[in-house]
């Protein structure tokens, strides 16, 4: 590739904007927006950021509820050069803390109901501007946008300039910032529309959380390099959804929008009929709703694999056979193999972790050399932590995890994270965070606590104390308090015996 092209993500999708630039890109609850609409007020927004005094490489913090406004804001991120840094909506002040102490953005923008507590916050730790912006668009983002002229300037970056941080948890319990480039988002983006057919008429429908790889990435990416019109929920509500289905061709989720579907007694044939494509990650799916799926629809759902730091990583074929249980191939352009803890090749059908290299692969950890070195192999390969099994064809299976995670509907929470927060409560002596399975969520976030002797302590005490800490989906949904953990002969506490034993308390 010509190096002196700009590879800034969004003018590729530029390049693929509809021949008629009025055709519509998002339909949601409040109208439309077309591609041309799109164009003009991240255009408006683009402006708002350099009046703000965001430049190229800056950090800008975005934690707001999903809206068509909030696409362009991260469309309009794109434009300048800034490095987009979406938020879970769902994190407390005390979370959103950390990353803007990690981040250090020139420009936070979040809900109108916490500008006070931001700005008193965040104030004196040199973050210049704090905006806002509401559910319905308003907000003093859209004000200044007003009163702006759109900048029609889309900065000339390299593929290796950032185009986003997007935070991940840790094992450590100390979240990452994974560095993603202009060039791992639109290599990804352009391997994937090409992989899963899209088609010209194909019309997405975006139910999907838009601060994760998932929601933001994988769906809107794909839909923007189709020109493809976006069906746009601002959050999944299974009855909601059923009636959406019958009027697109592309859909997109974690396990537990399929099983939601499943339990919809209106969701049917009928309502499959114009669907192309369904598509299932970020979780492990179900053989059971594999089937059931299948059975009810005649849909075999697609499942793909891959995270954060690399974006999409393996996925079933679209043309070949799609089997339940397993994530398929290594996409085009990345390499996999299946690793003991060396980094020496596993023979084919023997469990190892993942490990790969291809233009995916983010640029490492925001200001963490230490750790980016620790998590890749001197021959260039990142160690994803899963455990894998791949057979003599390439195809792969995830059959558990290297590291401590528990994935609850599609977000991940780290175990280590929720033990240390349980345990600065003065009553507790110790305690083991597991997760075990749910019906609804895949995963539970279950808590096992040790109270100090003679202590009274009770989970109500226990759980008053997380939720000033922790965002909700983090939050145990069972606490159990014993009198001890179990231990191996060295004193490390036995996570596995605690799921065996607490295995069927969703059940
Ligand atoms: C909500 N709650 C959860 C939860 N989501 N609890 C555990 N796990 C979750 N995922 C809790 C809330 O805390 C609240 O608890 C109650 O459920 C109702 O909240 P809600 O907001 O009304 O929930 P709901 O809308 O039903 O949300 C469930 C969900 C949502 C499954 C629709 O979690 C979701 O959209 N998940 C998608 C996650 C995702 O996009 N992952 C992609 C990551 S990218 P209480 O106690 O207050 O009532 C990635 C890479 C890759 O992993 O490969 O894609
Ligand atoms: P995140 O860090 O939020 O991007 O989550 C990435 C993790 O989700 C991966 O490392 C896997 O453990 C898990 N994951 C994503 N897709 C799948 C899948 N299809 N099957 C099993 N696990 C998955």
């Amino acid at each position: 590739m010509n190096k002196s092209t700009n590879q800034n993500l969004y003018r590729l999708f530029q390049s693929r904007f509809p021949k008629d630039i009025d055709n519509i890109f998002l339909e949601h609850a409040r109208g439309t927006l077309s591609f041309a609409d799109l164009e003009l007020t991240s255009g408006r927004y683009a402006a708002v950021l350099k009046s703000s005094g965001v430049t190229k490489g800056d950090r800008v913090v975005v934690q707001v509820s999903k809206s068509p406004e909030a696409v362009l804001l991260y469309l309009a991120c794109l434009r300048v050069g800034a490095v987009y840094i979406p938020l879970n909506t769902a994190y407390t002040l005390a979370e959103v803390s950390y990353f803007i102490d990690d981040a250090k953005p020139r420009l936070i923008v979040c809900k109108p109901a916490m500008q006070e507590q931001f700005s008193s916050a965040f104030a004196s730790r040199g973050a210049a501007v704090v905006l806002t912006m509401a559910g319905d668009g308003t907000g003093s983002f859209s004000d200044r946008a007003l009163t702006l002229e759109a900048d029609p300037a889309v900065i000339h970056s390299a593929e290796n300039d950032l185009a986003a941080i997007l935070y991940t948890s840790g094992t450590t319990g100390r979240s990452k910032g994974a560095m993603l480039t202009h060039g791992n988002l639109s290599s990804n983006a352009l391997v994937l529309h090409e992989y899963w057919g899209w088609e010209p008429d194909d019309v997405l429908l975006h139910a999907l959380p838009i601060f994760h790889v998932h929601g933001l990435f994988v769906a809107l990416h794909c839909a923007l390099l189709n020109a493809s019109k976006v069906v746009f929920h601002t959050k999944f509500e299974a009855d909601q959804i059923v009636k959406a289905l019958p009027h697109v061709t592309v859909f997109m989720g974690v396990p537990t929008f399929y099983t939601r579907l499943l339990e919809t007694p209106e969701f049917d044939l009928q309502t499959c009929q114009n669907i192309r494509l369904f598509i299932s990650g970020s979780a492990p799916l179900l053989t059971e709703s594999f089937t059931a799926f299948e059975n009810l629809t005649g849909h075999k759902i697609l499942e793909r694999y891959g995270m954060t730091e690399a974006g999409m990583i393996t996925s079933n074929p679209y043309e070949g056979e799609r089997i339940a249980g397993s994530v398929g191939f290594a996409l085009p352009g990345v390499t996999a193999r299946v690793a003991d803890q060396n980094g020496a090749e596993r023979p084919h059908g023997e469990v190892g972790i993942l490990e790969i290299t291809g233009a995916n692969v983010f640029a490492g950890y925001w200001q963490m050399p230490e750790k980016t070195a620790e998590e890749f192999r001197a021959d260039g390969y990142f160690i994803t932590g899963d455990m894998a099994v791949m057979d003599e064809t390439g195809r792969i299976e995830i059959v558990g995890r290297a590291k401590d995670l528990v994935i609850s509907g599609g977000f991940n929470v780290y175990p280590k994270e929720v033990e240390t927060i349980i345990d600065e409560i003065p009553e507790v002596t110790e305690s083991a965070v597991i997760g075990v399975p749910h019906p609804d969520f895949g995963e539970a976030v279950t808590a096992v606590i040790v109270a100090n002797e003679g202590n009274t302590l009770g989970a109500d005490n226990v759980r008053a104390y997380l939720e000033r800490k922790l965002a909700n989906f983090k939050q145990p949904k069972r606490i159990i308090i014993v009198s001890k953990l179990p231990r191996n002969a060295m004193g490390k506490v036995q996570k596995k015996a605690l799921r065996e034993q607490y295995a069927g308390i969703f059940s």
